[in-house]
């Protein structure tokens, strides 16, 4: 939505608390994160969202131009929002830390592998300097990716490494690191302990 260029109000939601929880009963439909209030419109799903911004913004778009480069946007952004289980059980989203020693497992390195591949077919095909070029949908999915490459400090490629740099400094990224580091709340059963102590 910042890329879009659309104001909104945010509500930050403390998953796992009595607070939290009292939250997405008000909040949240399918009790879970993100969900968007557009007047009367409710919607419960990040991808559904994504597209949603990218219908309602006429002067950008959030979609790829050419109709092929589209469908694989498309079809990047599902996989992100259906598959890497593993990685998503093994490497949760901690943009406040750095795990130190993280050694992929080996159904997590798969996973990983997979997302590598993605990101350089799609940035050797457009020529960066995001997935297609210019800033699609496809790069918000992937975005949380990016947080947990460097909070597992994941070896990359040198382009995909780029990529990842890019997401990182990329401004609104910037500004919800600095709010996350305003924050308190620690999820426990999320934190990945260092394997070494330094
Ligand atoms: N399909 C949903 C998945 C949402 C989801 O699993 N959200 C997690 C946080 S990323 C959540 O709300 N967890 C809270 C809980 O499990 O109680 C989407 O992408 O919008």
């Amino acid at each position: 939505m910042h890329h879009a260029q659309i104001d909104f109000e945010e509500i930050n939601i403390p998953l796992f608390t009595d607070e939290g929880a009292a939250l997405i009963d008000e909040w949240c439909p399918a009790k879970r994160v993100p969900v968007l209030h557009d007047g009367p419109l409710v919607l419960w799903d990040s991808l559904a969202i994504c597209e949603y911004i990218a219908d309602k913004v006429t002067d950008r778009s959030l979609w790829p131009e050419r109709s092929d480069d589209r469908a694989r946007a498309r079809a990047m952004s599902a996989e992100m929002h259906s598959s890497f289980a593993a990685l998503r059980e093994a490497m949760p989203m901690n943009c406040r830390r750095i795990v130190k020693g993280f050694t992929p497992a080996l159904d997590v390195q798969i996973d990983i592998n997979r997302i590598v591949q993605l990101f350089e077919d799609a940035l050797q095909q457009s020529d960066g300097p995001w997935l297609f070029g210019s800033y699609t949908v496809a790069d918000a999915m992937y975005a949380p990716i990016a947080t947990r490459f460097n909070t597992y400090q994941i070896k990359l490629p040198a382009l995909s490494q780029r990529y990842v740099d890019r997401t990182l400094n990329d401004a609104p990224m910037q500004d919800w690191f600095a709010a996350s580091k305003a924050e308190d709340a620690v999820i426990e059963k999320a934190e990945v302990p260092d394997s070494i102590t330094t």
